[in-house]
């Protein structure tokens, strides 16, 4: 199949194992192996992981033996086994003449941990089913190229899309040099995010506010303009999210400004997420303030050169948090990839109330940004539009 093709629904006839398997085994074991099925149920092991694998990508295994699924596995935290190191671990019964549906390219290099390719070829595992290749130029076709030399068959492409999706960060960062860009934005109807006096606790329901920090959990980053930062404080973290942590601390939380901070102006900075204050312009940095393990200033020519940055140290998914301005200058230098516009049931009015989006606009309606997939969801007394920007044929 072509690399990057979808695979047709239970497009895989394979006839599995011997005729004693087949009594033992059932007569359906013989009849096919839903290599999509198979595929998915790796795609949702990945997911195990969300939130504590970034920068590393989200990878799931399942190893496949005479008509079932024999192991499970999948890349636990940041700095853990790989996935497919973790299924090989689990199972209980030798794999040789097994099949393996993993939705990345097996890696072939040594990282913090050592390669995955040469095991899976020790363990005996005949076939390995790969959704998608892995971009990093450490990998990028040679984890394939090894396992076929070693004589283990490989095929490429099946879910491809849905694999690149739920990675869409890690593939942007190595395709594009920028990180993947979500704006979520929590607006009454007529598109405020604060009213005249700049009240804006709470205009979401308390659900949806738990959706928003789950959306803050699987991010790398969250990022804010300085003056949400200043007026609002907010604490940035997914604290209403009871996930497992993140070995590295993410989270972490970015203030995107042009004025340098000053001391006493971090209430923010004491705790264990890293935050960045990012300032535009050139000139070295005088503040006051010292870098420390969990405090940086950096300085950046335009939000494209900011986003690059970010990527480098390690972020593959930004999360946009407000304010208006923020979110306006992001949609004006066309970076934003992903919405989430949290709607509650509210009209707040005023010219001079805060809109979701500011900056500069646009003059005519077909520069509009648009967005695809689109889809709306209901959460208690709030409706959440999810959608795509248009511009993405391959996420
Ligand atoms: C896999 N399976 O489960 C993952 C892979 O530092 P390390 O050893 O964790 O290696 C990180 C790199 O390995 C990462 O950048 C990506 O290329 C690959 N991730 N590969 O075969 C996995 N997480
Ligand atoms: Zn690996």
């Amino acid at each position: 199949m072509k690399e990057g093709a979808r695979s047709p629904e239970g497009s895989g006839l394979f006839f599995l194992g011997s005729p004693t398997n087949m009594l033992v085994g059932g007569w359906w074991r013989m009849v096919k192996m839903d290599k999509l099925k198979l595929m998915r149920t790796a795609i949702s092991l990945a997911l195990r992981g969300e939130g504590r694998v970034s920068p590393n990508p989200m990878v799931g295994a399942v190893i496949y033996k005479n008509g079932k699924i024999v192991s499970r596995g999948w890349h636990h935290f940041f700095g853990a086994p790989h996935a497919e190191i973790d299924a090989i671990k689990k199972a209980k019964a030798p794999l040789n003449g097994s099949f393996m549906f993993v939705n990345l390219e097996p890696c072939c290099h040594w990282g913090k941990t050592p390669p995955c390719a040469p095991q899976i070829a020790a363990a005996g595992i005949k076939k390995v089913f790969v959704a998608s290749r892995d971009p990093n130029p450490f990998v990028n076709g040679r984890g394939i190229n090894y396992l076929r030399r070693k004589g283990v068959s490989v095929e490429v492409g099946i879910a491809s899309d849905e694999a690149r999706f739920i990675n869409r960060g890690y593939f942007s960062v190595f395709e594009r040099k920028k990180p993947w860009v979500i704006l979520k934005e929590g607006v009454s109807l007529d598109g405020k995010i604060a009213t005249k006096t700049g009240d804006s606790k709470w205009i979401t329901g308390k659900t949806a506010r738990i959706f928003a920090h789950y959306l803050r959990y699987v991010s790398d980053i969250i990022v804010v303009g300085g003056r949400t930062n200043r007026i609002d404080k907010p604490r940035l973290t997914p604290y209403l999210w009871m996930g497992k942590t993140h070995p590295l601390g993410y989270p972490a939380r970015c203030v995107v400004t042009k004025k340098m901070p000053k001391p006493g102006c971090l209430e923010n900075v004491d705790n264990s997420n890293r935050l960045i204050f990012a300032v535009s312009g050139k000139r070295p940095v005088k503040s006051g303030i010292k870098n420390s393990a969990n405090f940086e200033i950096i300085r950046f020519s335009n939000l494209n050169n900011l986003l690059g940055q970010l990527a480098r140290k390690g972020y593959n998914k930004v999360l946009l948090e407000g304010g208006g301005e923020l979110a306006g200058s992001f949609f004006d230098e066309g970076l934003v990839d992903e919405i989430f516009f949290i709607y509650a049931p509210v009209v707040i009015g005023g010219k001079k109330a805060v809109s979701a989006v500011s900056g500069a606009g646009i003059s005519v309606l077909k520069k509009a940004a648009s967005f695809k997939n689109g889809s709306i969801s209901r959460i208690e007394d709030n409706f959440v539009f999810h959608g795509l920007r248009d511009v993405h044929g391959n996420y």
